[in-house]
């Protein structure tokens, strides 16, 4: 592990944003176990110990080079005591047992659903349901609009979708918009803008060059694919945004510009190369296809654009460094000096990056 012990001389940072994390994960093995026992607690509620395995697989991401002893994790920041035994076995004893437990897998099958929390798949687990052919079938569990949706295309939105297929929507979304507004913008962010080869939606931002016709253009953009008879299935999220409120302290993933999370109908003859990613028996020449639209004032625009880029890890530890390092609150909206007591504006992420005195990530290495 020569590699290695350049790298810890070097310094890992403990935060994520002082990292650059591509898509090739070295260190696989033990960041797949570390993600087991982070959904384990996910479904239990418990959120301290999961921020820490959380950590410790973005700082694993990070290293250029598998971890072989235990010793090679001694100089690393996040690793401590709690993450011995996957680094003995690679594969804990305890992952083990989670894989084959029925309560994880039963867990695991339900939150897949989109529309499925935590809450809702514990309460179907304690009425004795484990497959979601039973959820479906039992005339007495309630199901809200997004579940019923989740579970009527199930089959499409747990297959992920390529990146050919994004491209597809992409098209479909800025003919729809351009019709609208021919000066209306569209930005790919989400993790295809992160590099990935598969995303389990599309992610993008609507933008008008002028502040303030953003969420009418949305609801016009909505209307048109309505129309267009591809709407399969929509949650309008309406602007709660206030241009004065200073970042808040806490993490919260959830912004409140306009949005709408969708569910769109995507022709195979609209994907280029490849097609749709259907099973070869599947003869019905479309999918399904999760979209997430959001539509910032065009002054927030960076801001939107650097927050939806994610990963999420990376998004965490932004903003703590903002908090810790630089007395700065940083959230999807802005970017507040607590010392001199101002917003600062940004028109690029490249702005932000330089306000909150860091080295700019490219977004393909905030795999985080
Ligand atoms: P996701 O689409 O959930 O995740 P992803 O694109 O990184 O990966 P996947 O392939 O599974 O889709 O979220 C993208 C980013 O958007 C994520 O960093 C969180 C952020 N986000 C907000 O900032 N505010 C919001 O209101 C929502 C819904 C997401
Ligand atoms: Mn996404
Ligand atoms: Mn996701
Ligand atoms: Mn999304």
């Amino acid at each position: 592990s020569q590699q290695l012990g350049t790298v810890l001389t070097s310094r890992v940072s403990q935060y994520a944003c002082q990292r650059r994390t591509t898509l090739d994960n070295r260190n696989k093995i033990f960041t797949d176990a570390f993600e087991v026992l982070v959904e384990h607690l996910e479904f239990s509620d418990s959120k301290g110990p999961c921020l820490a395995f959380k950590r410790a697989a973005s700082v694993l991401k990070s290293l250029p080079s598998t971890l072989r002893h235990l010793g090679d994790a001694d100089g690393l920041p996040c690793l401590g005591e709690h993450c011995r035994d996957i680094f003995e076995c690679g594969k804990c004893s305890r992952v083990e047992d989670l894989m084959c437990n029925e309560k994880f897998r039963t867990m695991k099958l339900f939150t897949s659903v989109f529309g499925v929390g935590p809450k809702t798949a514990e309460k179907w687990y304690h009425r004795g349901l484990r497959t979601l052919q039973e959820v479906v079938s039992q005339p007495n569990v309630h199901l809200n609009k997004m579940q019923r949706a989740g579970l009527l295309y199930y089959r499409d939105i747990s297959r992920g979708i390529s990146r050919a297929e994004a491209d597809a929507v992409g098209r479909i979304i800025a003919e729809t918009m351009h019709c609208i507004s021919p000066s209306a913008t569209m930005t790919l962010t989400g993790g295809f803008r992160r590099g990935k080869a598969f995303g389990h939606d599309v992610d993008y931002i609507l933008s008008t060059p002028e502040s303030g016709a953003e969420e009418a253009l949305l609801l016009r953009v909505i209307d048109r694919l309505r129309y267009q008879g591809i709407l399969l299935y929509c949650d309008y999220q309406e602007s709660t945004f206030d241009k004065e409120r200073i970042p808040c302290r806490r993490f919260e993933a959830m912004d409140h510009f306009p949005k709408c999370f969708l569910i769109l109908k995507l022709d195979a003859m609209t994907v280029e190369d490849g097609g749709l990613q259907n099973n070869p028996e599947d003869q019905r020449g479309w999918r399904a296809v999760r979209v997430d639209l959001v539509a910032p004032p065009a002054d927030r625009y960076a801001y939107t654009l650097l927050g939806w880029t994610g990963s999420t890890q990376f998004e965490r530890d932004l903003r703590r460094f903002a908090r810790l390092e630089r007395g700065m609150l940083l959230d999807n909206h802005a970017l507040y000096d607590r010392n001199k007591s101002i917003l600062l504006p940004a028109k690029t992420e490249e702005d932000i990056f330089a306000h909150l005195g860091l080295e700019y990530i490219e977004p393909w290495q905030r795999n985080a």
